[in-house]
């Protein structure tokens, strides 16, 4: 009975390593999260959520990602969740602020200072009653921040024709803006004339001139190719974005404790992944989109920070914030 030879024992232990494999694969099929989100592929939170999250889940879940919009379109990502018809999606605060105006606080344009600030604010306890309203109101829960970056104005203009300076100068300009409350605020802050569109439409609707510009990060002017179809980016940094991991409540309540601790290690991974990935490009990009014909400047930043801040003061989204908040982000910061 014990008389086994070598060889037998090995192929019984490939047996075991295959069935076990097996078995792991089937389990994987018994749970798949979609995510939703309207960035590319090739975006670095797409390809941190494919590379580093998915793997790390992979024992016992498939991931079924659906990009450019394709599976949810912008903005309709968070009704799917609540309603049971997706598992993620990278989420934003202006999304979250048509449901919770007090979300309007973390898409206020010269707010968070820099990656590292958004993720003490996310880690703080401030965070806590903004996640637990999101988790009780809407059944989804945020697992991390990712950094998007630092939102600039990408206009058609050349310089000659528009030389941005100051919010006087974006008078009258035409400037694309997501379709929230929270953006059209921002980019009347910015002292434009903003247009809601849909991510997807942006790159056709600069080219034909149907909008005078964007704002989006110096990684996703790469991205979306914008570079081909603008003219200069004035290097406002007016708001330093973030998304965040949103997962479905209704998923994670039924899984077991050790998935949900493998899942909230996978999205802290991926958001970590992506955060660096994203800061490498942000840092490195500006000599290329300049090869490509576009002008990069700084403008007075001075000017667009005093002004953006106090259209703030006093507005209906900053009466939403829950007293004491803004004085703690503000003490996070640098
Ligand atoms: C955009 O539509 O400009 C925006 O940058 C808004 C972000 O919140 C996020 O939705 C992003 O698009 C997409 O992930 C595409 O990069």
């Amino acid at each position: 009975m014990f008389n086994l030879t070598r060889r037998a024992v090995i192929v019984s232990a490939a047996t075991v390593a295959l069935a076990a494999s097996f078995a792991t694969s089937a389990a994987a099929n018994d749970l798949t999260f979609t995510l939703a989100t309207s960035g590319s592929e090739t975006d670095q939170r797409s390809v941190a959520m494919a590379e580093v999250f998915a793997p790390m889940v992979s024992d016992f879940a498939d991931y079924q990602p659906g990009y450019n919009g394709t599976l949810f379109a912008q903005g309709t990502e968070l009704e799917a969740i609540a309603r049971g018809n997706l598992t993620m999606s990278i989420a934003s605060a202006q999304e979250l602020a048509q449901f919770f105006p007090e979300f309007s606080i973390f898409a206020t344009g010269y707010v968070h200072q820099d990656a590292a600030h958004q993720v003490r604010v996310f880690n703080d306890a401030l965070m806590d009653p903004f996640k637990q309203t999101v988790e009780d109101e809407l059944g989804l829960k945020l697992l991390s921040v990712m950094y998007l970056g630092r939102r600039h104005v990408n206009l058609r203009f050349t310089r000659d024709e528009v030389d941005v300076q100051t919010p006087a100068d974006l008078a009258g300009v035409n400037i694309r803006m997501p379709g929230t409350d929270a953006w059209q605020f921002l980019g009347k802050a910015l002292g434009a004339a903003p247009t809601p569109m849909a991510f997807s439409e942006v790159y056709t609707a600069l080219s034909t001139g149907a909008v005078d510009g964007q704002d989006n990060p110096l990684p996703t002017v790469v991205d979306a190719k914008f570079y081909e179809v603008t003219k200069q980016i004035a290097l406002t940094s007016h708001l330093v974005d973030l998304n965040y991991i949103a997962f479905s409540a209704e998923t994670w309540n039924a899984l077991t404790s050790d998935q949900q601790l493998t899942v909230q290690r996978a999205a802290d991974a991926a958001a970590a992944y992506g955060r660096l990935k994203q800061l490498e490009k942000e840092n490195n990009l500006a000599d290329f989109i300049r090869s490509q014909g576009v002008e990069v400047y700084t403008p007075d930043l001075e000017a667009f920070r005093t002004h953006v801040q106090a259209q703030y003061v006093g507005s209906e989204a900053a009466a939403s914030w829950p007293e004491g908040v803004l004085e703690k982000i503000n003490a996070l910061g640098n």
